[in-house]
């Protein structure tokens, strides 16, 4: 308690404020020693600036050791007039100063309480503070969107393992041991039977396993061939599609993919069929647009050809339908096949695809 330390110091605070017993009597006249307690309480009272100051204070004049306490205890051994207006001084110095610790106490509370307000103190005209957010990866957005246009087209998703037999990999889509298409799709082997999937065409297999035509679903999922390049990546996206029922023809391929082509790139586009060859699709067609960097005329990226491939397709060959025990006489099907980086670097003009797969936020951020 520094103020009073400093405000009464030991002989000051034994002679007035803190009067041991006895020693009070008749050094000064009673009426003095009231009229200097009030005095010296007042100074220290105004120097206050906590209620444990002021507490103090009160304890130490008006407490049960108080020096005003102490001061009345005296009184008894006055003649009966001296007592009694020693008495009426004593108590009216009592209730002043009381009321004065009352006032005190009420200005500090006054002052911590604006204090403490402005503190709190809130600038609502402030800027709000931006939260960061993400933004869907580029491939998430292109998924998405390839979704959302077969979906509206009544293709429902499915997905598969990663990890696969070489049976639904390979056989059952009429690529047997020893056929040249294996050696092209550069298999990643897990062991001699089990393999990463180097297509989702698995998923269609397994598909077909389970349920009798009509079949129409989209199978997207990461794939694995061991190959990397600018424009190829270990591991890369597909989005295949498959879709058997009575009476399908190659006219609902074309109807359907023309759709897709006309919502992702524009329904300007122009695009073309051009025959292929995949073992598992009889007749095939691979589907180019237009190439947009050179409007047709042949340039660097379309390599000179004025076209851009972005889808494989084809008829279900009927070979496949034996491996899952549909009748190749009672249903026809169409199936493609496309991968999603080779879209989203045709959509967005990119032209590494690794860019997809080293999370640089500069990049990213971009869409
Ligand atoms: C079943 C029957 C047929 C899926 C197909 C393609 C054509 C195709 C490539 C596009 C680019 C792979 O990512 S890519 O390299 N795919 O060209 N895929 S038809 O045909 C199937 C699938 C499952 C049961």
């Amino acid at each position: 308690m520094a103020v009073l330390q400093s405000f009464f110091p030991s002989s000051i605070v034994h002679c007035s404020l803190c009067v041991a017993p006895g020693i009070l009597q008749r050094n000064r006249p009673l009426k003095e020693e009231l009229e200097k307690i009030r005095e010296e309480c007042e100074a220290t009272l105004s120097l206050a600036k906590t209620e444990p100051e002021v507490s103090e204070i009160r304890v130490r004049v008006m407490g049960r050791k108080g020096s005003l306490t102490q001061l009345l205890k005296q009184l008894g051994a006055l003649p009966e007039v001296e007592r009694k207006e020693i008495g009426r001084k004593a108590n009216e110095v009592k209730e002043s100063l009381e009321a004065r610790i009352e006032e005190v106490l009420l200005q500090i509370q006054e002052r911590e309480r604006k204090e403490s307000l402005a503190k709190e103190r809130i600038d609502v005209t402030l800027p709000g503070r931006r939260v960061a957010t993400g933004t869907r990866h580029p491939l998430t957005q292109t998924l998405d969107e390839i979704i959302h246009i077969f979906s509206r087209l009544g293709f429902e998703v499915v997905e598969g393992p990663d990890v696969e037999l070489d049976y639904y990999n390979f056989e059952a889509l009429n690529i047997p041991k020893g056929h040249p298409a294996r050696e092209m799709q550069a298999t990643f082997f897990i062991s001699e039977d089990v393999v990463l999937r180097t297509h989702t065409s698995p998923v269609q297999v397994r598909t077909m396993e389970k349920k009798k035509p009509p079949v129409r679903v989209i199978c997207p999922g990461a794939v694995y061939r061991c190959d990397s390049d600018p424009t190829h990546s270990p591991m890369f996206h597909q989005v295949e599609g498959l879709l058997v029922d009575r009476g399908v023809t190659f006219s609902d391929l074309k109807g359907v993919l023309t759709v897709f082509v006309h919502q992702m790139f524009g329904k300007e586009t122009k695009l073309r069929f051009r025959p292929s060859f995949f073992p598992f699709t009889e007749p095939s067609a691979e589907i180019d647009i237009e190439c947009f960097i050179c409007g047709g005329k042949g340039c660097g990226v379309c390599s000179g050809t004025g076209w851009l491939e972005i889808l494989g397709s084809g008829m279900v060959d009927p070979a496949v339908y034996r491996f899952v025990n549909y009748d190749p006489e009672e249903v026809t099907g169409f199936a493609f096949g496309m991968g999603i980086e080779r879209i989203a670097m045709l959509k967005y003009g990119i032209n590494d695809i690794r860019l997809f797969f080293t999370n640089d936020l500069r990049f990213l951020k971009q869409f």
